[in-house]
């Protein structure tokens, strides 16, 4: 497999109107012309009509959208609306600002090695997004320098859409109008590709096919946030468990403590490392992983928050220890602004998302790790719930099925993401009675047995 398949890719949103000119664009496919018509036909059925018709053109190269990604990791890092306001007529006109919200997802890596040799693009920090020029390939791409003014003016801005809350440096250019590209991961490109029949397709960001630029191969997608009005936008990571059975694998194989890992769990901990993992100053990944999941939701919920970019341009990374279900409802509450009509249209969302997952013949047959659900509302009270990121969805053998709501025990591969979304949906639940509902997070087995006399 090419080194570019095995590195980690980052966060997509796609899904809105998509440029059928695009130049650059390469089918991977055989049959793509019908492949490509197809897309187009069915992200032409899900994306609203009204935002994607006549894209607003800008600037004679166009503005891509924001990419937003958390400088330093979990670090939280507020940015009001005011300080955009000041850089409007900086001389940085071009650079974008970006700030945090989630991590990423990552394609399967082959050896641990692999996840320490190219640190740092797949660090989260300030990325730079370069966008597709208008006009013709001989057009250099336009390079934006990611720094912390907003570029545009305030009447500009308006037209503007968040593509991405993404953690891994310089994993996303901009696009054709509505359209995204996200570095090439062979584990998502196949995941993209079957689910092209799967009833999940509704749920999943439009992909159009693998593209090639400047020697490197991208995925293209469709912007999710393309069809939103100043977006406030969340990530939850599904499932209890964030990393693959083989990277705990090769971490007891062959450990590689990892200092940048390490020099992370002492920023929210520094009784995080064990005496060992002091003295060396570094800690392995699943390691870190493993602690991540019990400081956060990921244990004891199933799920848990990354981050969220609201529309008044603030940005929040800070969850790492947001871990009980009443933190996360009023995280929750925060986010849609106390508007329950917000949440409601959300668990309507979620609720469709269960059913296909339940149905779904792709879901049965992965192992569902570093996945995202991605919350999109603003103000016209759209709202929307996306699963992303299939960067570590891995395919099981021949024959074999997950439940993922059963115990995750090394061997059996389950990720816990039902039980997750379960959680989640009553979490919500909670948030519309004003955190006093009835219904409870349940445990793995409450809730399996819940779903077997809903003879689910
Ligand atoms: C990161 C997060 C990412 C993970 C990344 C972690 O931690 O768990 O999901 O990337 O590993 O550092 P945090 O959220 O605390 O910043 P993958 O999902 O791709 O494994 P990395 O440093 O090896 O990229």
């Amino acid at each position: 497999m090419p080194k570019e398949c095995r590195r980690k890719t980052s966060k997509d949103f796609g899904l809105s109107g998509i440029n059928e000119g695009s130049r650059l664009e390469r089918r991977s496919a055989g049959n793509s012309s019908q492949i490509c018509d197809e897309l187009l036909q069915k992200a032409a059925q899900i994306a609203p009509t009204s935002a994607t018709a006549v894209p607003t053109v800008m600037d004679v190269r166009r503005v891509p959208q924001v990419t937003i990604t958390p400088e330093g990791g979990g670090c939280s890092r507020e940015m009001r609306q005011e300080d955009w306001d000041d850089a409007v007529d900086s001389t940085l006109r071009r650079k974008l600002s970006n700030s945090s919200i989630s991590s990423t997802g990552s394609s399967a890596v082959e050896s641990e090695d692999d996840l320490l040799s190219d640190n740092e693009s797949r660090s989260k920090g300030i990325i730079t997004l370069e966008h597709l020029a208008d006009t013709g390939e001989s057009k250099p791409w336009w390079k934006l320098k990611t720094i912390v003014q907003w570029p545009f003016r305030a009447t500009q801005r308006r037209k503007l859409n968040w593509v991405q809350l993404a953690g891994h440096k310089g994993n996303f250019k901009a696009a054709d109008e509505g359209t995204i590209l996200k570095k090439f991961s062979e584990n998502e490109m196949q995941c993209f590709e079957k689910l092209r029949g799967d009833v999940l397709l509704p749920f999943v960001p439009g992909y159009h096919g693998v593209v090639e630029k400047e020697g490197e191969s991208f995925l293209h997608m469709t912007d999710l946030l393309a069809n939103f009005d100043l977006p406030n936008v969340m990530d939850c990571k599904m499932g209890v468990r964030t990393y693959l059975e083989e990277e705990l694998v090769r971490a007891r194989e062959r450990p590689k403590p990892r200092e940048d890992l390490y020099k992370k769990m002492v920023e929210v901990d520094s009784e995080g490392p064990t005496p060992q993992e002091h003295s060396q100053r570094g800690v392995t990944k699943p390691r870190y992983m493993q602690w991540r999941e019990t400081m956060s939701s990921t244990n004891t919920l199933g799920f848990r928050i990354e981050g969220i970019k609201k529309c008044d341009g603030t940005c929040r990374t800070d969850f790492k220890k947001t871990r009980s279900k009443q933190d996360v409802i009023q995280v929750f509450n925060d986010f849609v602004g106390g508007n329950i009509n917000i949440i409601t249209s959300y668990l309507s969302r979620l609720t469709e998302i269960r059913q296909a997952l339940k149905m779904s013949e792709f879901f049965k047959q992965h192992e569902v790790i570093g996945s995202s659900l991605l919350f999109i509302h603003d103000h016209t009270g759209n709202a929307q719930v996306w699963i992303i990121d299939f960067g570590k969805t891995t395919a099981l053998p021949e024959g074999q099925m997950l439940n993922h709501d059963i115990p995750w025990q090394e061997g059996n591969r389950e990720d816990g993401y039902l039980w997750g979304l379960e959680n989640l949906i009553h979490t919500l639940e909670s948030v519309i009675n004003n955190g006093t509902s009835e219904q409870t997070c349940c445990s793995f087995e409450e809730n399996s047995q819940a779903m077997e006399a809903d003879g689910q």
